[in-house]
């Protein structure tokens, strides 16, 4: 049987939630020293361990099948792969940014000016729809650092606390867009392949579910049980088991987790008590 070649992030940002993410799939790496390859000793896969810039080209020449990297680079690149899914992790936005003292009035600001990026495809684009006139600077690192050089009046990077901003005197003045770690896959794998991206994807999902999703239980007084099932949001219908004390029962469902926060204080006027709330490892729907 052929395996699966799907390339990850040698060293950096996406290097270790890529490889946890097949660890949470219960699929077993022997990354050692993480050298060029390794091949798991229970799924179909092998990874390939490459700079995130060289994944979609790989991905594209059929060398990788797949691949996790950024959706900037995949965007950056204009390859052709298919993103197949979201994944959650190495959440970021692609911001344009001034330095701090300027007054901004609108993206009008940047008529004619200069902007220095990494990423000139995708603020190219940027401009074109929004109709703005300017001169993209290509940068290779530090693009923060260019207009306290004078090399370009606005920057074009991505941002995530702000804190590099902060430190270099720049102003986030457009969020242009949102990226995440994604997977992409070949347009051209074989009908085995594809099967076997399926199955990974399947486990995935399940994974990703269960991380939003947490299994409550509560007691309840039997009388407040029609009240409470209506706050729960749950998946079906609750689990409703009678409690050893007459009058009383047990309640079990699962919610979202940031749902959790906005129905508790209902619930716990609604009489429920000793509410537990637990993570859930894989959910499958
Ligand atoms: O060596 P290789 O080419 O593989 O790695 P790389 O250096 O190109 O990429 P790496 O490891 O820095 O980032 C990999 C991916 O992580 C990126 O393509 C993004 O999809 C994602 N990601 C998420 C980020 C950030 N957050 C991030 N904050 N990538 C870069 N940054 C940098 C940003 O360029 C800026 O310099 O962090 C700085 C801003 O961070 P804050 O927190 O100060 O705002
Ligand atoms: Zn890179």
């Amino acid at each position: 049987m052929s395996r699966l070649k799907i390339a990850v992030q040698k060293s950096g940002r996406l290097s270790e939630k890529s490889l946890n993410l097949f660890g949470s799939c219960g699929i077993k790496l022997s990354n050692g020293d993480r050298k060029l390859m390794t091949a798991s000793s229970n799924f179909p896969v092998e990874l390939l361990f490459l700079r995130d810039d060289d994944i979609p080209h790989y991905v594209e020449e059929g060398v990788a099948d797949a691949g996790i990297l950024g959706e900037n680079v995949v965007r950056e690149s204009l390859c052709r792969v298919e993103t197949v899914e979201r994944l959650g992790f190495g959440s970021c936005r692609m911001s344009l940014a001034i330095p701090r003292d300027e007054n901004y009035t609108g993206l009008t600001w940047l008529q004619n000016r200069k902007i220095a990026t990494s990423y000139p495809v995708i603020l190219k684009e940027y401009l074109q729809k929004e109709g703005i006139n300017a001169a993209i600077e290509v940068t290779g690192g530090s693009v923060e650092l260019a207009p306290g050089i004078g090399l370009a009046d606005a920057i074009f990077d991505i941002v995530s606390t702000g804190s590099t901003l902060l430190m270099n005197g720049l102003r986030e003045v457009e969020v242009v867009t949102r990226s995440e770690a994604v997977m992409i896959s070949s347009l051209a794998l074989t009908e085995e392949k594809s099967t076997i991206l399926s199955r990974l994807l399947f486990r995935i999902r399940a994974v990703k579910k269960a991380s939003e999703n947490k299994y409550i239980l509560l007691n309840a007084p039997d009388k407040a049980i029609t009240e409470i099932i209506s706050i729960l949001p749950g998946m079906k219908s609750p689990t409703v088991l009678p409690l050893a004390i007459n009058g009383w029962s047990s309640l079990h469902s699962v919610i979202q987790e940031d749902e959790f926060w906005e129905i508790i204080n209902k619930l716990k006027e609604a009489g429920a008590e000793g509410i537990l709330v637990m993570p859930i490892e894989k959910m499958i729907l």
